[in-house]
């Protein structure tokens, strides 16, 4: 049986990485064998795109050269880890994916859905996650709890508000156009709330098992 592939999006801050630790936690509770990855990077190859990415003095960055690393990352990540990971049984877990790619570059650098479905459609063919789980918080909330973990700005860090507003709205329209394997989950709710329904997703998933 081939594994399920969940992914955890959401502007910055939100909690996704603490959310990815609650999941994996509790499904291997449940005896799923579970690998935990991210984007963009994931693999040797992919995390070095992901430094060249992230790199704040890389100001100039073309929307577009951005918009193909972050595929190229991802084919790498796609053709070394997800889908041998997958086709082993195990369940991934990823901390971003594609719609990561429609909300930040779609959406905050303007480059349109259409031009993302070109590149994904390219890269990744019929594959898409089983289940995204969506933490949906004003920018404001994101952004001051990252800022409060008193890490250095990368790139997208460095990025105005009005940015994050169109990235978050992005993600919103993602969510609707695709209700069927989007949950949206309030972020700014206590971290045991966001967990608990964190973890119902997980349950439905397990049921449909
Ligand atoms: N990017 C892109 O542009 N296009 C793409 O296709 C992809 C990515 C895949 C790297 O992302 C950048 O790449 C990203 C978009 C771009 N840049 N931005 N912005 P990343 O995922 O590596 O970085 P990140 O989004 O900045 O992750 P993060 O800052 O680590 O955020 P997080 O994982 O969502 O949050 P967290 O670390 O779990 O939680 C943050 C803090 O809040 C922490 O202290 C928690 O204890 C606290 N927290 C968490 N939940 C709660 C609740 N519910 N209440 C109170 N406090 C909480």
């Amino acid at each position: 049986m081939s594994g399920r592939f969940i992914t955890f999006e959401g502007i910055e801050g939100v909690g996704k990485s603490t959310q990815l630790e609650v999941a994996r936690g509790y499904l291997q509770q449940r005896g799923i064998d579970v690998a935990v990855t991210r984007e963009p990077g994931g693999t040797p190859l992919a995390e070095k795109i992901r430094a060249l990415l992230l790199d704040a003095g890389h100001t100039a960055m073309a929307p577009d050269a951005e918009l193909l690393l972050m595929f190229a990352a991802r084919a790498q990540h796609l053709a070394e880890k997800i889908l041998p990971t997958l086709a082993a049984g195990r369940w991934v877990l990823c901390d971003r994916f594609t719609d990561a790619t429609y909300a930040y570059q779609g959406g905050g650098r303007g480059i349109g859905a259409e031009r993302v479905a070109a590149v994904e459609q390219l890269v990744q063919g019929a594959l898409r996650p089983d289940a995204t789980i969506l933490l949906d918080a004003p920018p404001q909330v994101g952004l001051a709890r990252a800022r409060a973990r008193g890490a250095g700005a990368d790139r997208f860090e460095s990025e105005q508000l009005r940015f994050f507003e169109r990235v978050r709205d992005a993600y919103l329209q993602r969510a609707t156009a695709h209700a069927g394997r989007f949950t949206v989950i309030d972020a700014t709710a206590e971290l045991a709330e966001v967990s608990r329904q964190v973890t119902g997703v997980l349950d439905r998933l397990l049921t449909e098992q």
